[in-house]
């Protein structure tokens, strides 16, 4: 990647904003030492700065009034987050004075930085590659403790690596059919299609695709899943959302027609973190507030991931219960029988037998039974057969998904371009597709539109 030295010192405030005990100013380009020279005095005077050392002294404005007093270090590039100098001041943590500091450096000719310029910056100086860039951003965002240490690996290059691993051996396809282009007289042999076309699926198909199957689960860990829970009226939905808060979250009385309005909580389950959603028990109603809350409870279901259908296991499959059915049966979903401690055995295993397809799960929301269960059936529902671990050290973002399906959509091209016995100039032409595709998930060759759209995630200052 070619460097692209900056011709601009930028500045900003680094510090998240509010009142702190300190905050910090980052400066970074070819005048961050001169303007340190201008806006900071040490206590002990000094005509020089050791890079990488931490001073005491005031930062003053062009009159050489006080502002505050800080703790200044120069670090002197390379060996620096954007690989450029880089001053930072540690103030006092007001954002009045951090603001008036500011001002004054841009007095001094330094530029406001934009939101993720300095991670711009070690990107196109190529201290780290756009999967580890978009690992800064990831890891300030993280919600979960899971999505925190994802974004903490792909920062070390846990994706680069794997990704690099795959490219190297396009990169020798490559080099072959470039060489027997060169030498389509040779004697020997130079590109065995035989022997690429076997190694093509284990070297490079197969690592791939098991990124995009880490790229669905990361997505899970990373931002969790909607779990809706609908039913009719009265059949236990609200107790049943207690119950899997194991709080008196939402209102629960024996009055049809409780909750009005949709109850949105966040649980864990095994790491996974769940928006668990209660909503308006869905009938025909005339009560234009009840009836705004049904509407509502419908939009919600349209956006659930896993819905869990809640049913009377005392009175059963009612024709409104059916209905619900119908209209949740093409999404994933699970049913809950509740009330069991109101029926016999046989009632709930009738009824249970009837959603052959579905899993139905017996509980007793009021009492506290099965829930366990029911979350374990939500645990299994999510990782839809069990393939999913929580644990995954790696997981591709949405963006690396889509260029991953392209790379292995290149790569079969290619492999059928070999089995028709394609010309070498043809092959060449599929790999180099496939090595383009990788370049852009790593910033090789990712156009910048897409690295403007992946630098505007950026907060100011990182
Ligand atoms: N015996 C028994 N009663 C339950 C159980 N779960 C809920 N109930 C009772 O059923 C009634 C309705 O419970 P809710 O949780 O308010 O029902 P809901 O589905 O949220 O009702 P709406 O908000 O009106 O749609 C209350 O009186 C609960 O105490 C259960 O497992 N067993
Ligand atoms: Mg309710």
């Amino acid at each position: 990647m070619a460097a692209h030295p900056a011709t601009e010192t930028i500045a900003a405030i680094a510090t998240a904003p509010g009142t702190g005990g300190i905050g910090i100013i980052r400066i970074s380009g070819p005048e961050a030492l001169s303007l340190l020279g201008k806006i900071f005095v040490p206590r002990i005077p000094r005509t020089h700065f050791t890079s990488h050392t931490l001073y005491y002294g005031t930062i003053v404005n062009r009159h050489g009034q006080t502002l505050d007093e800080a703790l200044a270090v120069y670090m002197r590039g390379p060996h620096t987050y954007t690989r450029e100098d880089v001053v930072e001041l540690h103030c006092h943590g007001s954002y009045l004075v951090l603001h008036s500091i500011l001002r004054i450096l841009i007095t001094w000719g330094c530029r406001l930085a934009e939101p993720g310029e300095f991670t711009k910056r070690a990107f196109l100086a190529g201290r780290i590659d756009l999967t580890r860039a978009e690992a800064v951003i990831d890891l300030l965002q993280a919600q979960t403790e899971a999505g925190a240490r994802l974004a903490v690996n792909q920062l070390q290059g846990q994706l680069f690596d794997r990704l690099e691993a795959v490219r190297q051996h396009l990169v020798e396809y490559l080099a072959l059919l470039e060489v027997a282009i060169d030498f389509p007289d040779d004697d020997v042999e130079i590109f065995d299609a035989g022997q690429i076309a076997a190694r093509l699926h284990p070297d490079v198909i197969a690592p791939l695709e098991h990124l995009i199957i880490l790229a669905e689960q990361g997505k899970i860990v990373r931002e969790g899943v909607k779990v809706v829970i609908a039913g009719r009226p009265n059949v236990g939905k609200s107790s049943l959302l207690n119950a899997l808060l194991q709080e008196e979250r939402a209102l629960v009385t024996p009055v049809p027609g409780t909750t009005r309005d949709t109850v949105e909580e966040r649980i864990d389950i095994r790491g996974i973190p769940m928006h668990l959603v209660d909503t308006a028990g869905i009938r025909r109603h005339e009560d234009p507030v009840e009836a705004l809350g049904i509407e509502r409870a419908r939009r919600k279901l349209a956006e659930a991931d896993l819905v869990l259908l809640v049913v009377d296991a005392q009175t059963g499959m009612l024709p409104r219960d059916c209905e619900l059915y119908e209209s949740v049966r093409h999404k994933p979903h699970l049913v809950v029988l509740n009330k069991c401690d109101l029926a016999s055995e046989g009632q709930v295993e009738g009824l249970a037998g009837a959603f052959a397809a579905a899993v139905a799960v017996p509980v007793s929301a009021q009492r506290g039974k099965g829930i366990e269960a029911l979350q374990e059936a939500i645990y299994r529902a999510i990782a839809s057969g069990g393939e999913f671990t929580d644990q995954i050290a790696c997981a591709p973002n949405t963006r690396h998904r889509a260029v991953l399906l392209r790379t292995v959509a290149a790569c079969r091209r290619f492999s059928r371009a070999m089995e028709e016995g394609a010309s070498v100039d043809l092959l060449a032409v599929e790999v180099q597709s496939a090595l383009d595709d990788l370049g852009d998930i790593i910033g090789l060759t990712t156009p910048d539109e897409v690295l403007d759209a992946v630098f505007s995630r950026f907060c100011i200052g990182k």
